[in-house]
């Protein structure tokens, strides 16, 4: 066939069955990494409005029933694999209560997680604080932690996490107990009175009781090795979950715990994580639609940045230094992401008509703010589908100017981290969404 046959067909069929949000012709991304604006390729975005067979969707009904499940499934089989259900025998176990915690002003509570119903593991152990003084039940904000619960809080009522440490290569898995003086180490990250004082409440879990991370072979002793096992091989092979799909499916875990917990507003949870923890998060929130809020911080690659924008962390270098984060199937993308049937904008996408949040850090470049940004936008005309305005803006944000209706952006200067800055414009938007359920 000569090659003005087949560009044409190409243009054809891409009519037809996939229409395209940019009509750019898209280019192979380079392989290296890329942190200059000026040599980021043209690139086209799969449309999450068209289905597979090339349908149109034009009204609510059609997205719910039809191409939400279908994208769902696409992310399921390409990026983070499936994941199972809420296992039959999980059990929950309040573990300690302290109604006078952080000087009264709240209630502080542990809870494991039993996910089999056997206490010897694999477990989660989650740390809620609730403010005091309520007439009704507190909306929270979920998030998994790095560092360990009692690393959220200098407060000396929190348990010691156990942490998993990365073993010699020869010596088996080795877990201890944290130190100490490791209390309060994150709590920067965590804005935990301003939470309180503004009536929300805080559940957080150690992301390593769920599966530790940091080497492939982490799955042997987290939920992957007990529940819908992966083929025996440090790699999930095809569609079979990885770490993110095991950390998101354990934060659905606590959904079902504040369900039964009549202190907790369990209608308005909001899932929030930063960097691999919000791609975490945005997978949760896009699964399971009992978070009624979800937001990203700092996410990057394989979160809120568009993967076919070639700026900062590319599917290839994801693949390679984090083997065990992904489904196997997404490694086949490393060197052709135009291939992939998805871009991030449709996982933001599946979270509507719920708000979104997608926050930025100027020097964070390696998760690509534009791209977050971006992102944001494409996601726009499915909320818009559904009734809510979606970011209200067609240009990014200068640095600390938040924006946004039913899905909020800002880029605060400064690193990757989350700050204070952060929290405050997630307390703010989750007032603006929530108001109704606010304490008084
Ligand atoms: C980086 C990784 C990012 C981000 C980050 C983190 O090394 O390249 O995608 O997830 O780690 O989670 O801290």
């Amino acid at each position: 066939m000569n090659s003005m046959n087949g560009k044409s067909i190409a243009i054809i069929l891409s009519l037809l069955v996939m229409p395209l949000v940019n009509i750019n012709a898209a280019q192979a991304q380079p392989t290296k990494s890329n942190e200059d604006e000026s040599k980021v390729p043209s690139y086209t975005l799969p449309d999450p409005l068209t289905t597979s067979a090339g349908a149109k969707v034009t009204s609510g009904n059609a997205w719910r029933d039809k191409r939400r499940p279908e994208i769902v499934k696409l992310f399921e089989t390409h990026v983070y694999g499936r994941s199972p259900g809420r296992p039959p025998r999980m059990t929950f176990e309040v573990t300690s209560l302290d109604k006078k915690a952080l000087g009264g002003k709240a209630t502080r509570k542990e809870v494991s997680v039993y996910f089999t119903g056997k206490k010897e593991g694999p477990k989660m152990d989650m740390l809620i604080y609730v403010p005091n003084g309520a007439s009704k039940p507190a909306p929270v904000f979920l998030g998994l932690n790095f560092d360990g619960n009692h690393a959220v809080h200098s407060d000396p009522g929190i348990k010691l996490a156990t942490l998993w440490t990365r073993p010699a290569k020869e010596k088996p898995l080795v877990s201890s107990r944290a130190p100490e003086e490791s209390r309060g180490k994150s709590a920067s990250r965590w804005a935990v009175e301003k939470m309180i004082e503004r009536g929300y409440g805080l559940a957080t879990i150690y992301y390593g009781d769920i599966e530790p991370d940091f080497f492939p072979e982490g799955y042997n002793v987290g939920v992957r090795s007990v529940m819908d096992a992966p083929s025996g091989s440090s790699k999930s092979v095809g569609d079979e979950w990885g770490a993110i799909g095991a950390w998101a499916w354990g934060l659905s875990r606590a959904m079902d715990y504040f369900e039964t917990d009549n202190t907790i507003d369990s209608k308005h949870v909001t899932v929030m994580g930063h960097s691999r923890l919000g791609k975490t998060a945005l997978w949760a929130g896009a699964r399971d639609e009992r978070f009624a809020m979800v937001i990203s911080n700092d996410s990057g690659e394989g979160g809120a940045a568009l993967s076919r924008r070639w700026f900062g962390e590319t599917v290839e270098r994801i693949n390679t230094s984090f083997p065990h984060w992904f489904c196997g199937n997404y490694k086949k993308y490393n060197t052709d992401v135009n291939a992939l049937p998805v871009d991030q904008h449709m996982l933001i996408a599946l979270i509507a008509p719920r708000p979104a949040y997608v926050a930025s850090a100027q020097e964070d470049l390696w998760a690509d703010p534009r791209g977050e940004f971006l992102s944001a936008k494409h996601a726009e005309p499915v909320y818009s589908l559904l009734g809510k305005d979606g970011l209200g803006v067609d240009e990014m944000p200068s640095a600390n100017h938040p924006v946004g209706k039913t899905i909020g952006y800002h880029i605060r200067t400064g690193k990757h981290d989350v700050t204070d800055y952060d929290w405050e414009q997630y307390l703010n938007f989750a007032d603006k969404h929530f108001k109704h359920a606010k304490l008084q």
